[in-house]
């Protein structure tokens, strides 16, 4: 039999503290200091993004949504391939909780298209999540999850024959840094060949004040957000943040595009980290940069494609040019 090489597997809990450690003291040590807006994501953190996708302010999600939903045709057409005997894999990297790609695996399935929707992860939990949920509402979709990061799932991929359709959604590409951004998605095109295809979604450049209002919503729960990092670090580091005195700020830049998002604490302090063994000192109102949320324009994403060797193929948005979702091939 053809063994396929094993996945990257996820890291394990030892692995995965260790990390964390390394990042925390490197990220405090640093001026300005700074915390990965990965370290977001444990089990409230993931219920506290599933309420801000639910805010007025947050238009990112339901504008994808909306998006999606009205060109689901077109969408599919450039993702399928031609030929209808071809093998099909749709590859979707960090798939969440799918809502927004049920819209486009439905229309594939009502269309008797055959293929197989290989969501990725490096959280076995989120896939397993996913997977029983697809069961439940599409019973006659093919699922073959892979726990591993994007890179490893790639790679693996590209040694079955077939089109390829990687789907990297909700404008997640915006967390990057630009140089890092060019390196992830010249990664993502590397094992890739001209019959595959991606599709992005970009969040746009718009009115500034808007995009700011979506990243510091009156209900306070983009702070709550953004403030659980440290909660995390207190629980899973033996820290002793006071979280009374920390506050969350955000602004936009548009000249970068670039939402930038910060803890700062209101009082001059020494935080101890117990799992580091060390203290450090913060001044009043010094920024701890957490997060950035880049928005595009369709300039600057023809540049992003063509310096990864891609074409754009097909370009969607939506009706107010809030959002894109950008279908990208070799
Ligand atoms: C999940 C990265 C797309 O940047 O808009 C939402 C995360 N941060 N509110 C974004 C987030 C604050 C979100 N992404």
């Amino acid at each position: 039999t053809d063994a396929a090489p094993a996945p990257r597997q996820a890291a394990t809990p030892d692995q995965a503290l260790e990390a964390l450690k390394k990042h925390v003291a490197e990220g405090l040590a640093r001026t300005p200091k700074t915390l990965s807006s990965m370290y977001f994501y444990d089990d409230e953190g993931s219920r506290l993004f599933q309420q801000i996708m639910a805010l007025p302010e947050y238009y990112p999600t339901r504008t994808e949504f909306a998006l999606l939903t009205r060109h689901q045709a077109a969408l599919a057409t450039a993702l399928r391939p031609e030929d209808a005997q071809e093998p099909f894999f749709l590859l979707e990297l960090g798939a969440g909780d799918g809502l927004k790609t049920k819209i486009l695996l439905r229309h594939l399935l009502d269309t008797g298209a055959s293929f197989t929707y290989v969501p990725v992860d490096i959280s076995g939990a989120a896939l397993d999540g996913l997977a029983a949920s697809l069961r439940q509402e599409l019973p006659t979709l093919r699922v073959e999850p892979i726990v591993a990061d994007y890179g490893a799932a790639l790679r693996l991929m590209a040694a079955r024959p077939g089109r390829k359709a990687v789907l990297f959604l909700g404008s997640n590409i915006g967390n990057f840094l630009p140089a890092d951004r060019q390196a992830f998605l010249q990664e993502l095109a590397a094992p890739l060949s001209s019959n595959d295809r991606l599709l992005i979604g970009f969040d746009l450049q718009k009115d500034p004040r808007f995009i700011r209002a979506a990243y510091d919503d009156t209900q306070g729960v983009t702070a709550a957000f953004n403030l659980n990092l440290l909660t995390r670090l207190n629980r899973e580091l033996a820290a002793d943040f006071d979280l009374a005195t920390w506050q969350h700020y955000t602004d936009y830049d548009p000249l970068s595009g670039a939402v930038r998002s910060f803890l700062m604490p209101t009082q001059a302090q020494q935080v101890h980290i117990g799992a580091l063994g060390r203290s450090f000192d913060f001044a009043a109102w010094e920024p701890v940069h957490t997060e950035n949320s880049y928005k595009f324009t369709r300039p600057l994403i023809d540049t992003l494609a063509a310096d990864a060797g891609l074409a754009v193929a097909e370009f969607f948005t939506d009706e107010q040019t809030y959002f894109a979702d950008v279908v990208l091939r070799l």
